[in-house]
């Protein structure tokens, strides 16, 4: 099997949820280790790796905070099986970071690397999907420390986990390679419309050897 496209969820889609979903009412924490302090003098967003033109690109926090604005309305579904619908995420598209830190052509994937170490892998095109945005704002206000604040990745069309909180920088990869849950278990894709939840659900061509 091919590497399947990547799937943005049609508008008629989004009322309905992934295989196996439940709708969660309220906002639940969930996520692995502590809740990291914010340090505003330490804190920076770094695009590293394989950069088109070879250097590493940082912004600090009033750098970032001063990028262009956009909100996307998506659902979040986490792999225990409840979804959270219709929330508004404001922030920094991933496109926009694509256009200001391009990767070189032979990029194919992306590891976006958050506070503790915390990882998770994609391929370009998830990563780049229209609807993918770094979030500073969760409902019109700025994220709580709980849920990623003062920065987390959402990437609507693939499950939670693919989306760290406290991130702190993406890393352009020219070959895949397993982020934290990929490596222990998750899928390596994890598209919640086709249920891809564990890495035993793997087919030749979705992830490198575990
Ligand atoms: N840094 C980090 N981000 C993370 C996680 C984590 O363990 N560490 N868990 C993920 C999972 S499994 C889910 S379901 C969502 C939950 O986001 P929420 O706590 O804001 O609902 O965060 C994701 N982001
Ligand atoms: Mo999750």
């Amino acid at each position: 099997m091919g590497q399947p496209e990547s799937r943005e969820s049609p508008e008629a889609e989004q009322l309905e949820l992934p295989p196996g979903q439940r709708l969660q009412k309220g906002w639940p924490v969930t996520h692995y280790g502590p809740v990291p302090k914010f340090k505003p003098d330490r804190w920076e967003f770094r695009v590293f790796g394989a950069t088109a033109d070879g250097d590493k690109h940082c912004w600090n926090h009033e750098e970032f905070a001063a990028l262009p604005f956009a909100s996307v309305v998506a659902d979040l579904h986490c792999v225990t099986k409840f979804s959270m619908p219709g929330a508004e995420w404001g922030g920094v598209l991933t496109r926009r970071l694509l256009e200001l830190a391009p990767p070189a052509p032979t990029v194919t994937h992306v590891m976006v690397w958050a506070e503790y170490g915390f990882s998770s892998n994609m391929r370009l095109a998830d990563f780049a999907s229209e609807r993918a945005v770094f979030a500073t704002h969760q409902g019109g206000e700025l994220l709580t420390a709980e849920h990623g604040f003062p920065l987390r990745l959402v990437v609507p069309h693939l499950y939670a986990w693919k989306g760290p909180k406290w991130v702190r920088g993406i890393e352009y990869m020219t070959a895949d390679r397993r982020g934290f849950w990929e490596e222990r278990g998750y899928h390596n894709i994890g598209d919640p419309w086709r249920e891809q939840r564990y890495s035993y659900q793997e087919e030749p061509g979705d992830g490198p050897e575990l």
